[in-house]
């Protein structure tokens, strides 16, 4: 059975590639394998059919040969664990680069959500002025801190990794931020990422079924 990759029909981020799909779609295609799509609504999401897939009636989810996986960074670490080419095969070198993968998800991702979601959700409220500070310092002082030790380094653990795919594609949330700028270090690391072939045909493939769904809702 061909991989399936569950997506937002609409993706609210309107082609940005900002959504969860995109960490699968980027490591599916760094190992050159081919998947099918599955795009669902929020409406579709939030029923008995996705939430057997997903629990928390979200995207994405994975399945493949009676596999079916949710979570995109264990669903990024399934596929390289599977497959060579996302993780190094040196058992030091590899426990560091799973340590990144989990920072990423659990230690960088947690304050940009914070952010990104209040911006997102609570800007008409009357306390946001107030709490927008707290927030971007939080963010600040996680990428100062992760600029530090990538230092002039080109990858978090030797060559690229599974763990370099997860922490840009959390970076990448920051794409209009003002506290990014401020680690010229990490904006030159997301801009190599984003340079690679493998992530140049997910954005691609996000981007198209966007276009895709406008066209047809014109
Ligand atoms: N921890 C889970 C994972 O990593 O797989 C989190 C999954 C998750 O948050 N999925 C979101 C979702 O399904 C989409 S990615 N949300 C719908 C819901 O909860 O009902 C988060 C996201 C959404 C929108 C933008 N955007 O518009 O820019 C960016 C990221």
């Amino acid at each position: 059975m061909p991989i399936t990759l569950t997506v937002f029909e609409d993706s609210p981020d309107r082609g940005r590639g900002l959504a969860r799909d995109m960490q699968v779609r980027w490591a599916l295609e760094e190992l050159g394998l081919a998947y099918a799509v599955r795009g669902v609504s929020f409406a579709t999401m939030k029923g008995a059919e996705h939430l057997a897939r997903q629990p928390f009636g979200q995207i994405p989810a994975f399945e493949e040969d009676g596999l079916t996986l949710f979570e995109s960074g264990a669903i990024v670490l399934h596929l390289a664990e599977r497959h060579p080419g996302l993780l190094p095969a040196d058992p030091h070198a590899r426990a560091r680069a799973l340590a990144w993968m989990f920072a990423a998800v659990s230690t960088i991702e947690p304050p940009i959500v914070e952010w990104a979601m209040a911006r997102m959700l609570e800007r008409d409220a009357d306390w946001f002025a107030a709490r927008q500070p707290m927030l971007e310092e939080r963010v600040r002082t996680r990428l100062a801190q992760l600029a530090a030790r990538l230092g002039e380094r080109d990858w978090l653990e030797g060559g690229f990794t599974a763990a370099d795919l997860l922490m840009i594609s959390v970076l990448r949330r920051l794409e209009r931020a003002p506290m990014l700028p401020e680690q010229p270090r990490l904006v030159a690391y997301i801009a190599r990422g984003e340079a690679r072939p493998a992530f140049q045909r997910a954005f691609a493939a996000q981007r198209a079924l966007f276009e895709a769904r406008a066209r047809a809702n014109d």
